[in-house]
C-alpha cells in the first residue's frame, strides 16, 4: 500500500490576518514594525523622540497597545503623530484582528512608517504574528544582562535589540557585552543599538537605520 504524507499546516486565525495584514502593508509599501519588551523598558519613550527627531524626513503612525488607559497615546498625541490605542482588557498581546481595525483608523496614506507598541510583555507577543516586517525588541539595563538568554524567542526573532537607558549603566549591574554576546547567539543578524531615550546617546544610529529602512520599503517593485 502506498503511504501518503500529508503535512498541512493549519492556519490559525491570528496567522491569517498576519498574513491579510502583510499583503496590506506590502501593497502600499508602508513598514510596519512591532515595538516588544517588559514593561517599562522606555518603548514610548524612545517612540516620543524619535518622531519628534525625525518629524521633518519620515511621517510615523503608532498603534498603542495596552491593558488599559490611553495613558501612552496621550503621550503620543502630543507629538502630533497619529496614534490609535487598543486596550486589550486583560489580554498580555495584541492581536493581528486589532491591528487590523486599528489601521482603518490611521490615515495610513499619509504615513511611512506605522509602529505598534506591543502590551508591555517580553514574552507572549513573540508568539502573535501581527503582520510587520520586523520586530524590535527594547530592554532595559534596570532590567538586568541575563533577559537574552533567559527570555531566548524574542532575542531570536526581532531585526533589532535597542538596549535603551544606558545613562544608568554606572548604577546597575549590566554587563552590555553579554547581553550583546547572547543576543547574537541566538540571532546573528540582529543589529543592535545601545541608546539613551533620555540624553539622546546612541540615538542617531537608530533614526539612520529607520530612515534606511522605510526607503528601502518605498524603492521595493
Ligand atoms: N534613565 C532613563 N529612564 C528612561 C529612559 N527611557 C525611558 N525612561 C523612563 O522609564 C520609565 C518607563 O518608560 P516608558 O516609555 O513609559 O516605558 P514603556 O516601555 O512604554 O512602558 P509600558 O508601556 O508600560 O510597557 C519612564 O519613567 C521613563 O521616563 C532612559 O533612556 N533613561
Ligand atoms: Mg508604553
Ligand atoms: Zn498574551
Amino acid at each position: 500500500m502506498k503511504k501518503i504524507n500529508i503535512e498541512k499546516k493549519i492556519l490559525s486565525e491570528n496567522e491569517k490576518c498576519a498574513i491579510e495584514n502583510t499583503f496590506f502593508f506590502t501593497e502600499q509599501k508602508k513598514l510596519c514594525l512591532n515595538m516588544i519588551s517588559s514593561p517599562g523598558s522606555g518603548k514610548t519613550t524612545i517612540l516620543v523622540e524619535t518622531i519628534t527627531a525625525l518629524k521633518d524626513k519620515i511621517k510615523i503612525g503608532i498603534i498603542e497597545g495596552d491593558v488599559q488607559t490611553d495613558i501612552d497615546a496621550e503621550r503620543i498625541r502630543a507629538t502630533e503623530a497619529p496614534v490609535v490605542q487598543i486596550n486589550t482588557e486583560g489580554a498580555c498581546h495584541l492581536s493581528a484582528v486589532q491591528i487590523s481595525r486599528a489601521l482603518k483608523e490611521l490615515p495610513v496614506d499619509d504615513l511611512d512608517l506605522i509602529i505598534i507598541e506591543n502590551v508591555g510583555n517580553l514574552v507572549c507577543p513573540s508568539a502573535f504574528e501581527l503582520g510587520e516586517a520586523g520586530k524590535i525588541v527594547v530592554l532595559s539595563v534596570a532590567e538586568g544582562d541575563d533577559k537574552p538568554a533567559k527570555y531566548p524567542a524574542i532575542f531570536a526573532k526581532s531585526k533589532v535589540l535597542l538596549i535603551n537607558k544606558i545613562d544608568l549603566l554606572g548604577h546597575v549591574d549590566f554587563d552590555i557585552e553579554r547581553a550583546k554576546d547572547d543576543a547574537r547567539r541566538l540571532n546573528k543578524n540582529i543589529r543592535i543599538f545601545p541608546i539613551s531615550a533620555k540624553t539622546g546617546e546612541g540615538m542617531s544610529q537608530w533614526y539612520d537605520w529607520l530612515v534606511q529602512n522605510v526607503e528601502q520599503e518605498k524603492m521595493r517593485q
